[in-house]
């Protein structure tokens, strides 16, 4: 690019500190434009200097200079580590606009990175994810991401077309004399591995919708079970009201944390009450609701009290639930009265609480596996079209000619290179990038 950009890299507003980033050919001029310093600065070393505003100093910063092109976008940078006022930033910037360096658009630095080849556009994806991971699991991902699994995991399914689109290319030249060395089923024994491949790949996103939003725990049982003791239990600190009163939590009361990089969301539920009054029915009814929604239900059940809540629970239509591998049996008040299914918890005298949250986890994490990649809706969309049209050609290879399948699957790797933004047009990789943030 021929234009030098620049943007305030940090959130906006009031920081102890603020980062400016520079990018393009006018980094050095730049540099001796703002401190004043004729002497070439040395790369990748970060100085103390007074920025300059003509003869005014307008900050005491701290600058480096990046030489290109072992940068992030490839070319000449600066970092100005500034004081974080949203003055001295603009002072600071204004500096550069004056001189003619334009306004960094959202994401250009990364745009620059990828024209750059620095990154690919899996990895500029990444990067949005990164900055914007809500939990630990999330940024885990993001991170495996940026550092090349998928795009890796995609080149490999595109060697693999290849190999059989090359293949098939080398039979059509040489079947006039020799029989095919490439037989049908050794295409469908290729093409199966291929989708077998891109389902696992969209296997391991589904859960990811629930990573972002967390995972719904939903707490039932029989009034009085002690559902808001154990609750506030595994939160720590006192959420619900409880009481000695059967019937106290009468709303939902939910609440959002995270355990182990993973976010959950428990929700605390009103008592099942065979006999509820006005309020309570209502109550009971968003109980219900929550357990069929919920990825993982505790069923609550207080000594001398497993009778009744699994006859409630049958005679509800929620029988379903009991013998579920999403519910986990608990059973509360075990200070006065242990049982022998289920998981054994006192929030009296505190112990089965860390078995139980490891026992959440375990469920939760089963899901999470290493197979477990992020993927964007439109990553998504290409794997289901290529998906579906590696399918179709799978069914209908025995009536198709070698030509035709040929054709077919050099089509499929275009699709696939556009995946990391090989061969991707222009207005996809502007509207990729025109999401991010600016000054990233
Ligand atoms: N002994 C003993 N009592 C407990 C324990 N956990 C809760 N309780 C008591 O049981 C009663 C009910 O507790 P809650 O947590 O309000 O029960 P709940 O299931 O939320 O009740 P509702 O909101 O009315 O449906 C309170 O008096 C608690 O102090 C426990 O581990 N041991
Ligand atoms: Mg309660």
């Amino acid at each position: 690019m021929n234009t030098t950009i620049a943007a305030t890299a940090t959130a906006p507003g009031r920081g102890a500190i603020a980062v400016i980033r520079v990018s393009g050919p006018r980094c050095l001029e730049l540099y001796s434009l703002l401190t004043k310093k004729s002497v070439k600065p040395i790369a990748n070393y970060i100085k103390p200097a007074w920025i300059y505003d003509g003869d005014e100093k307008i900050d005491h910063s701290m600058i480096v200079y990046f030489k290109s092109p072992a940068t992030f976008t490839g070319e000449e940078m600066l970092e100005i580590h500034c004081h974080g006022s949203r003055i001295v930033q603009e002072n600071i910037l204004n500096v550069m606009f004056k001189a003619g360096v334009e306004p960094a658009k959202p994401g250009e630095f990364s745009e620059r990175a990828y024209y750059n080849g620095k990154i690919d556009i899996t990895q500029a994806e990444a990067i949005m994810e990164l900055v914007s991971a809500e939990n630990t699991q999330l940024a885990r991902l993001a991170t495996r991401q940026l550092a090349g699994e998928f795009s890796k995991n995609i080149s490999d399914i595109i060697t693999d077309t290849t190999k059989i689109s090359s293949a098939v290319a080398a039979d059509l030249d040489f079947s006039e004399e020799d029989l095919p060395a490439l037989s049908k089923e050794d295409i469908k024994i290729s093409l199966e591995k291929i989708i077998n491949k891109i389902k696992a790949i969209k296997t391991g996103s589904e859960i990811l919708p629930k990573l972002r939003s967390g995972i719904n725990i939903a707490l039932i049982g029989l009034p009085n079970a002690g559902k808001s003791s154990l609750m506030n239990s595994i939160l720590g600190f006192e959420r619900s009201i409880v009481t000695n009163k059967a019937g106290t939590t009468r709303d939902t009361v939910s609440e959002t944390v995270e355990i182990e990089g993973m976010t959950y969301q428990f929700i605390d539920t009103a008592g099942l009450n065979s006999k509820p009054d006005e309020i309570e029915k209502i109550g009971i009814e968003k109980s219900i609701e929550n357990i069929k929604s919920a990825d993982i239900v505790l069923l609550l059940v207080e000594p001398g009290k497993e009778k009744e809540t699994l006859a409630y629970i049958k005679s509800h239509n929620l029988g379903e639930f009991i013998d579920n591998p999403k519910t986990i049996r608990v059973n509360t008040k075990a200070d006065i009265e242990k049982s022998k299914t289920g998981i054994n918890i006192s929030t009296k005298d505190k112990f089965g609480i860390d078995v139980l949250v490891s026992e959440i986890s375990k469920l939760s994490s089963s899901a999470v596996s290493n197979s477990l990649q992020i993927l964007t809706q439109r990553q998504l969309n290409i794997l289901s079209s290529v998906e579906h049209s590696l399918t179709n050609l799978n069914h209908n290879l025995n009536s198709l000619t070698f030509d035709i399948i040929g054709t077919e699957l050099e089509s499929t790797i275009v699709d696939l290179n556009e995946l990391t933004g090989e061969h991707a047009n222009k207005q996809i990789i502007d509207s990729i990038f025109r999401n991010f943030c600016i000054g990233k």
